[in-house]
């Protein structure tokens, strides 16, 4: 499963962020470092599914479909603060990270309200771009520690050493962080390796790219933040945890009809004059001036565009669009662009893979070979031998 980090100053809304995509009951306070050691649960990224088209009704394995709209899991890691200096060990440190390194992209929580220091501690004015910049350069120092550490015996011969030989030992010494050849071969390419700072920059922008959550936009001074620097970074998203968690909380009491991510929502219970009154300021100062609290928009966001995944529909029968105990359109599976025939077999089992003849294409019903590159939407029977 996808593995995505959720990073940030202390007080940021981290946690928010991950109760507001998942429910979990995690802690959340105004009080810096409130959050100790990872939590982790499952999100959904959502997309529209192919049972549609098909007209079927589906019956996944993991995950929902719910008008037509597949929520494909994915897990979500909160980690702990970052304040200036952990890469020295200032606050909690970085170590967290280790644990997280298997995380494919970074959502950097923002506090763009101003309302908090670089520690997490009230202030006014604060600004905001500070975050930006400074969270950013703890995780490049941080990827850099592990490069060095990886590379540290080949140090002396860096420079001598073949392209390829290059590239054997950075996999080898970097498989912990997931990172892809063809990531290290254009981190090579971009930045070199003479300067280790440059390379581990350029590298963990590829392979671990960072998208910004401006959060907090229910409040004022976040909206104006988000105003003046939304031209200014390119993978930013304004959203509202606080509003996104109150609103899933109401549907699940069952209060209003709320599709996470949506730009509405229905009021059918009974609420409290207060009740009313906090959904109507979500209405007004999120929804209407956004077009949605922003969560799901991030998740969707970060996997979809940042990442480039697709989603494919493995099947055993082509016709029926089922698996072998007959359930339709069972596995909703997100694979990277560029990813062929042959490798979804080998994920979803290695038997599946060395055994594999072809692929059939439920809507031609045209053969593939095992290079065929998958498309988004792709239904396919893969024929194996017994
Ligand atoms: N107004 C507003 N407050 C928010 C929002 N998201 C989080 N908060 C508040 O910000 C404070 C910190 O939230 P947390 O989610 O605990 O922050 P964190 O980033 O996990 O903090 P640490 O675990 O200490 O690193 C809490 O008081 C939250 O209620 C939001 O969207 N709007
Ligand atoms: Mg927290």
């Amino acid at each position: 499963m996808i593995e995505i980090g959720l990073v940030g100053k202390p007080n940021a809304g981290k946690s928010s962020f991950l109760k507001a995509a998942t429910l979990q009951d995690v802690k959340i306070s105004p009080v810096p470092f409130t959050t100790l050691k990872p939590n982790i649960a499952i999100a959904y990224v959502t997309k529209e599914c192919v049972c549609k088209e098909f007209n079927v009704k589906c019956n996944p394995k993991q995950g929902a479909c719910i008008n037509g709209i597949r929520f494909i899991p994915i897990e979500l890691w909160d980690l702990p603060g970052i304040v200036p200096g952990a890469h020295e060990g200032k606050g909690l440190g970085l170590r967290f990270l280790d644990e997280a390194r298997k995380t494919k992209a970074l959502i950097h929580v923002v506090d763009f309200s101003g309302l908090t220091d670089e520690e997490g501690k009230p202030t006014e004015n604060y600004d905001v771009e500070k975050d930006i910049e400074f969270v950013e350069n703890e995780i490049n120092a941080w990827f850099r520690s592990i490069i060095e550490r990886g590379i540290e015996k080949y140090k002396s011969r860096l420079k001598n050493l073949s392209k390829e030989e290059l590239i054997t030992i950075l996999m080898k010494q970097l498989s912990g962080l997931e990172v892809e050849r063809k990531e290290i071969e254009r981190a090579l390419e971009i930045c070199g390796i003479e300067n280790l700072e440059d390379f581990a920059r350029c590298l963990r922008e590829i392979s671990k790219p960072i998208i910004i959550v401006a959060n907090k936009v229910d409040l004022e001074s976040a909206q104006k933040n988000y105003e003046r620097l939304k031209d200014r970074y390119k993978n930013i998203i304004p959203a509202s945890a606080e509003a996104e968690i109150a609103l899933r909380l109401a549907a699940a009491k069952g209060l209003i009809d709320y599709f996470p991510g949506s730009e509405n929502f229905v009021i059918k219970g009974n609420l409290t004059y207060e009740q009313q009154k906090a959904l109507e300021l979500i209405k007004e100062n999120v929804l209407k001036k956004f077009g949605s609290t922003g969560i799901q928009k991030a998740l969707n966001f970060t996997v979809f565009e940042v990442l480039g995944y697709i989603v494919v529909y493995p099947v055993a029968n082509k016709d029926r669009l089922s698996d072998t105990k007959g359930n339709i359109l069972p596995d909703a599976l997100l694979v990277r662009k560029g990813t062929t025939l042959k490798e979804l077999a080998f994920s979803i089992h290695t038997e599946i893979g060395e055994k594999f003849i072809c692929g059939i294409d439920a809507r031609t019903k045209m053969r593939l070979s095992s290079e065929y590159e998958l498309k988004d939407g792709d239904v396919i029977e893969i024929v194996h031998r017994a």
